[in-house]
């Protein structure tokens, strides 16, 4: 694909004032008229007015009623051109497209037999001809027109009007939308849904009404996204002071999709698994997912929606900071601290490593091949992570300022980050130019901190230093500003905490101390998305763990033990862990009773994607097998708490609360633990434990612990019970499909894929087995033999001919190949180079060439 570069921004010549659109909805053939008044610019000159459009059947263009002919025009791929027009004008075309036959889901489609859109970014060119771009924002009116009987049910954008008869057994309905939005803010839905309503009295009272609009049978299982979309409002009056806009706000679950949900003005449209819920059917996680969703997309109304991005490049200026409004949001709903160890497992997990390898970019990108490949964790992750720095940097009430500077001063507006920035620097008189080297600067600082201690003058000197590793075409870096949280800890709970922003190469501080040597905790609360790098001995990283008083570095304290002891134990095939530090881990999480969710969170070992960037090169395979090793010493060492805790009943009756599910994470931590042990019963244990399980976090570790333990009798029958049980609900399969492939070898994929309920249009499914199995089974995925590679392979050269966008996130799990030990680096690469050749989207083609480049 040909790059798209930031710096060749350029604003569009026209003005678009009115959209009046009108929809005649059939599978096959939809009819969409498109009237558009279109003025020039003052300064506009006399540019010719160029229109985007992709998979077209052009019927009609009319301007100001007159009939356009070929020669007033120019039709391409991708675009439509009016050579000359006047200053202002209207615009008619008229169009037809199948969205029975659109397998990308991008535009106008069908799912479940039901109509529905997905515009971001570059949809709405696939529904008509259109300036497809957030700085072209405009008034919607928007008509639709379909059967009564396989529509009762149309949705739009705005304010509904009353439904007429359209005679021939059709009906109509008109969308009134006030709010001037961008193109890829638009969606439409129409079907037969049932449908969970409810009301919200907004802080200055007026009566909103809320619906979720979910596949017959479903409603049921929709109140759980209702009650977080009415605790997400409540949240943005209380914490932002900002009210919903409009009289109506709709939810509608949909089975095919290629994301999470997208934030269409008050027409929010979900992916299912992240809108159904009940405790028979869903775990504690997926309650959480879809709050934080339902947050996360409601809190765009104002971030993205009410003041968008100018260009795609500034991504992040509404998902870096939505992520962060839904971070918190999650934080006050739950624990502040259980919640910023989930983030920071994600960031780990997902954005680290995409920094470490050849896709790496900045938060806000200068160059884009295919913009569907910039929905990256680097620009929603380290950008919520930014936000998260400014407001550590400024302050509390100085944040809040300056949002409400943004949000009074932008209204309606399509900006920049700058724009962003500046209101930050009006309301605290500081300036921004440093910081936002956050924003074009890629890869993870690194942060190295050495200690001395001076006894006769009772004074800790603190050697600080960053630097950031080169990433694709950028060699050389600059410092960034970090809000690092320091303390000296006494060890019997005295903190002496304080914030510096090392903004140099580097820094040195000194501290006074009362008394002995103090101990030094360092990122306190993550305040910075940095590695931490010290030279501290096993004794004294535990004795830090002791003393620690922030739960973050807590956890984060006993996870860089076990992570070297998992390297250390990846050495050699059959060293065993050391009994000292297994001790220390399982002494921590009974210390942790209390908590149960975060003591869940302490027995949790590195997964092998973050262990592999502490390597290179790296093996999967030894590493895998050395996390199993230790997580076998662990559970022995727990084995009575472990027997006790589960001996005990689950909470009744069950509630997805914050406080049960903690409950549940640690019996879920513990089930895991217990199919880890080695014991010769443990598939008994686990089958009994997967039997009696009273809701399905308990029921899926069960089986996802059975799954582990490879071929046996128990597994096989509670794999089957699973599957007989729930073949009826596709979500639900799904987690059948991901326990597996998780798991298991290139072979259960190849199996799995073969499985008759395997769906290649259906992106969940899709995920669930080739998604799974090479983001969350790197041992079987890089194995030597490519094994792994080739069903993955097998399955994105099929995606990828349907559905582009799905096939190049999958492709995401080559990027780690050149850190590989030479075996599995020599299949990746080899892979890679076959998909090179073969006929791949340019979704696909972009990942590719930049993962080999
Ligand atoms: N804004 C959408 C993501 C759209 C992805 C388009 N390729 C969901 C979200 O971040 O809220
Ligand atoms: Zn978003």
């Amino acid at each position: 694909p040909v790059a798209v570069k930031l710096a060749d921004y350029s604003p569009y010549p026209f003005e678009i004032e009115q959209v009046d659109l009108a929809f005649d909805l059939d599978p096959d053939a939809t009819k969409v008229s498109a009237t558009l008044k279109i003025s020039r610019k003052p300064g506009g000159g006399t540019a010719a007015l160029v229109l985007d459009g992709e998979a077209l059947d052009l019927k009609s263009i009319h301007l100001d009623g007159r009939l356009l002919g070929p020669e007033d025009y120019a039709l391409t791929e991708k675009a439509l051109t009016l050579p000359d027009v006047p200053d202002a004008f209207e615009l008619k075309t008229i169009v037809e497209i199948s969205p029975a036959k659109n397998t990308a889901l991008s535009g106008l489609y069908i799912s479940g037999g039901r109509f529905c859109t997905q515009c971001e970014s570059v949809g709405f060119r696939r529904i008509t001809f259109y300036p497809d771009r957030p700085d072209v924002m405009s008034r919607f009116f928007v008509t639709l027109t379909a059967d009564k009987a396989a529509c009762p049910i149309m949705l739009s954008n705005g304010t509904p009007g009353d439904v007429q008869d359209a005679g021939n057994g059709r009906h109509t309905i008109t969308w009134d939308d006030p709010h001037k939005k961008p193109s890829y803010l638009f969606a439409l839905c129409a079907g037969d849904y049932d449908v969970y309503r409810d009301t919200f009295t907004t802080m200055s009272g007026r009566e909103i009404a809320l619906a979720v609009h979910v596949d017959k049978g479903d409603a049921p299982r929709a109140a759980w996204a209702m009650d977080s979309l009415k605790r997400s409002m409540k949240w943005d009056e209380d914490t932002y002071g900002r009210e919903y806009d409009l009289g109506v706000f709709n939810i509608v679950a949909v089975r095919d999709f290629n994301f999470g949900a997208m934030e269409n003005k008050g027409l929010n449209v979900f992916n299912s698994a992240y809108v159904l819920a009940d405790e028979d059917s869903a775990t504690d996680a997926d309650f959480e997912a879809i709050e934080s969703i339902v947050g996360h997309e409601y809190f765009h109304n104002w971030t993205g929606n009410r003041i968008t991005c100018r260009d795609w490049f500034q991504l992040c200026l509404k998902e870096g900071l939505t992520v962060f409004r839904d971070q918190n949001f999650s934080a006050d709903m739950r624990s502040r601290p259980v919640q910023r160890i989930k983030d920071v497992i994600r960031l780990r997990g997902r954005q680290f490593a995409e920094d470490a390898g050849p896709l790496a970019h900045p938060v806000r990108p200068d160059t884009y091949g295919s913009i569907d490949n910039l929905y990256t964790a680097t620009v929603y992750e380290k950008g919520a992570e930014v936000i998260g720095m400014l407001r550590r940097i400024i302050g509390p009430e100085a944040y809040r300022k300056g949002m409400d500077l943004y949000f009074e001063r932008h209204d309606g507006q399509a900006v920049t980050i700058e724009d962003f920035y500046a209101c930050f620097a009006d309301v605290t008189g500081r300036d921004f130019t440093q910081f936002r080297r956050w924003y074009s600067q890629a890869g993870t600082p690194q942060v190295t901190v050495a200690e001395s201690w001076n006894a006769d003058a009772g004074e800790l000197t603190i050697q600080l230093s960053q630097s950031t590793p080169p990433t694709p075409g950028q060699k050389d870096k600059l410092p960034v500003p970090i809000p690092l949280e320091l303390a000296l800890l006494d060890g019997t709970g005295g903190t002496d905490a304080w914030t510096v922003v090392l903004d140099q190469p580097e820094m040195t501080l000194t501290r006074k101390a009362t008394g002995a040597r103090p101990l030094l905790s360092v990122n306190r609360d993550f305040s910075a998305p940095i590695r931490v790098e010290r030279d501290l001995t096993r004794d004294q990283r535990i004795a830090l763990v002791v003393a620690e008083t922030d739960p973050f570095n807590q956890w984060d304290g006993v996870q860089t033990l076990v992570t070297e002891e998992i390297l250390k134990l990846s050495e050699g095939s059959q060293a065993q862990p050391d009994d000292q530090l297994v001790d220390a881990v399982a002494s921590a999480v009974r210390k942790a009773a209390g908590d149960p969710a975060f003591a869940a969170l302490l027995t949790r070992l590195p997964e092998v994607g973050e262990l592999f960037l502490e390597r290179s090169p790296a093996e999967p395979v030894a590493l895998h097998s050395a996390r199993k090793r230790l997580q076998a010493a662990l559970s022995r060492a727990l084995s009575d708490t472990i027997t006790t805790t589960l001996a005990a009943p689950s909470p009744t009756p069950y509630e997805p609360s914050a406080e049960q599910a903690g409950i549940r994470a640690l019996r879920a931590a513990f089930i895991t633990l217990l199919g880890a042990s080695g014991a010769p019963d443990a598939g008994d244990t686990l089958l009994a434990l997967y039997n009696a399980a009273p809701n399905m976090t308990e029921r899926l570790a069960a089986m996802r612990a059975l799954t582990a333990l490879g071929t046996c009798q128990a597994r096989d029958t509670a794999l089957a019970d699973f599957e007989q049980r729930w073949k009826h609900n596709a979500i639900v399969m799904d987690k059948w499909f991901a326990v597996q492939a998780g798991q298991g070898t290139a072979a259960t994929v190849a199996e799995l894929a073969a499985h008759p309920d395997f769906d290649l249009k259906n992106p969940n499914r899709v995920r669930s087995v080739a998604g799974v199995f090479a983001s969350a089974n790197l041992a079987a995925f890089h194995a030597p033999d490519g094994s792994g590679y080739k069903a993955v392979e097998d399955i994105i050269l099929k995606a990828d001919a349907a559905n582009p966008a799905l096939a190049a996130r999958l492709l995401t799990a080559f990027e780690q190949w050149r850190r590989l030990e030479p075996k599995a680096r020599a299949a990746a690469e080899a892979t890679l180079k076959r998909l090179q050749n073969a006929k791949l989207s340019e979704n696909s083609a972009d990942i590719v060439s930049r993962a080999l480049g």
